[in-house]
């Protein structure tokens, strides 16, 4: 008795007929039950047609482009089984059509049904697909992808979504596929990118011979300058960034250190701002303890830290770098001011030990021996804050008892603050914090 059996279209739901779009076997292919035969398509749908038993491909009798419809005879295929009558393997398969809907502006399931349920009816879907399983949405438009299209993409770990169809009505077809892959390999690679940007990656930097338009020259970038810029934009993008604005009237203090400074001096020590601004974010730290974690790796936990360490921003002839003064809570101001002073040194003559650089809860970058009004500096991830000081001014305040202007020493801060740890409303409590801090040196030296 022979086993060459007619493979024919099932019920493929309410369509006269569909076209062929795809043919996946040839004569000579040893197949399993369940295997893709063809794909076919009709206006709003494609779908694979799947062998209904195992066997070796005699004659494929059907080309891409035919019109078929249930019944159709597809193909002749050798049975290597022979429990199933070949009537009841074919129109009472357990073979089901596998099915991608095509409707507009939905996610469109790809139904992936046990044998056992009946041939599946085409039907709008409404419920979203699993992750790389998708009726593609590309561009704003629904793309085609058959199956083992979907299985070839899935394997190479292929977003459909981002893949150009290039066959009618936008199909993806595997060779589509293979060029994305090929395309995303060639691109520049940019080290240092930041985990999880994934196709959120920036476009390449256009390549520009700048001597086309003037003389130029090509200094090499200090070791310091590649790693902290490296480091900047890693934070940059992976932690969303909010700054707060704030004003800290410091006439008082500035009065208090100018007045401390002499004996300052007598024991070695510069008395400058930062030591004081040191002492009031420790302060503040420990008000809002939130400022002084970091993200467990997993994202799931806030590591809260009981030290207070702070680092602040050195500017050296080589780059950026970033001390850390330790163990602030137990230290007075002038105690810090002599680690500022000795680490600040260290750094400008590249004598930092990495130790030293090391362990920082929050870092402070001050620019007001410089200038500017404001900036909005970059965390120092996995730190969740950073305060920038510019330059302090005097400014009119009214007063309103005297009903005055007078004039005071107003300090500008800025805060910038991972969001995804500290809320708005606790990064303006911080600075308010500060600035109260700041504005009466009787607290900041309790
Ligand atoms: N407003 C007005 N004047 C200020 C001031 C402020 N906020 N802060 C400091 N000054 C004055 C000081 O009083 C001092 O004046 P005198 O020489 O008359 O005493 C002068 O500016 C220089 O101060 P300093 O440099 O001695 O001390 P500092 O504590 O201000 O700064 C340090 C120390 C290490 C922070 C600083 O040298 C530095 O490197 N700053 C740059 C930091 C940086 O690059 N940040 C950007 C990083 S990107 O986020």
């Amino acid at each position: 008795m022979s086993n060459l059996k007619d493979v024919l279209v099932p019920d493929i739901g309410n369509f006269d007929s569909v076209d062929v779009i795809e043919i996946l076997v040839k004569a000579g292919d040893t197949i399993a039950k369940d295997d893709s035969l063809i794909t076919v398509e009709s206006d709003k749908a494609s779908m694979d047609i799947p062998a209904p038993f195992a066997g070796v491909v005699k004659e494929v009798k059907i080309k891409v482009g035919d019109k078929i419809a249930q019944g159709h005879l597809l193909l002749t295929l050798e049975a290597v089984e022979m429990a199933v009558p070949a009537a009841a393997a074919v129109l009472a398969s357990s073979a089901t059509p596998v099915l991608t809907v095509e409707a507009p502006k939905v996610a469109i399931p790809e139904p992936s049904r046990p044998a056992a349920e009946p041939p599946q009816k085409i039907q709008p879907a409404h419920q979203p697909l699993p992750v790389g399983e998708s009726a593609v949405v590309n561009g704003g438009t629904l793309s085609h992808a058959s199956p083992s299209v979907r299985k070839f993409a899935r394997e190479l770990g292929v977003n459909l979504a981002l893949v150009k169809g290039s066959a009618a009505k936008n199909r993806i077809l595997e060779s589509d596929v293979q060029a994305f892959v090929k395309n995303e390999l060639a691109k520049p690679r940019s080290e240092n990118m930041g985990a999880g940007l994934g196709s959120l990656a920036t476009l390449p930097m256009p390549v520009i011979d700048f001597s086309q338009f003037g003389d130029i020259e090509t200094k090499p970038l200090s070791r310091i300058k590649k790693i902290s810029g490296a480091n900047l934009h890693r934070n940059w993008v992976t932690a969303p960034h909010v700054t707060q604005f704030d004003e800290a009237d410091i006439t008082d203090l500035e009065e208090f250190r100018k007045s401390m400074m002499k004996d300052a001096e007598k024991r070695g020590v510069k008395l400058t701002l930062l030591a004081f601004l040191i002492k009031a974010s420790v302060n503040a730290l420990k008000a809002y303890p939130n400022f002084n974690s970091s993200l467990a790796p997993d994202g799931d936990s806030l590591i809260l830290k009981n030290y207070f360490n702070i680092g602040f921003a050195c500017d050296t002839p080589d780059g950026l770098v970033v001390p850390v003064v330790k163990d602030v809570q137990s230290k007075d101001v002038l105690a810090i001011a002599a680690d500022l002073g000795e680490l600040s040194t260290k750094a400008r003559e590249r004598k930092l030990k990495i130790e030293e650089m090391q362990g920082g809860c929050f870092t402070i970058s001050s620019l007001g021996g410089i200038g500017g009004t404001m900036f909005t500096p970059i965390i120092n991830c996995p730190e969740v804050a950073i305060l920038g000081v510019s330059r302090s001014s005097m400014q009119p305040v009214y007063n309103a008892e005297s009903k005055e202007f007078e004039p005071r020493l107003i300090l500008p801060m800025s805060l910038s603050y991972d969001h995804r740890v500290v809320d708005g409303a606790d990064g303006a409590r911080f600075t308010s914090h500060m600035r109260m801090m700041l504005s009466d040196v009787r607290r900041l030296l309790l």
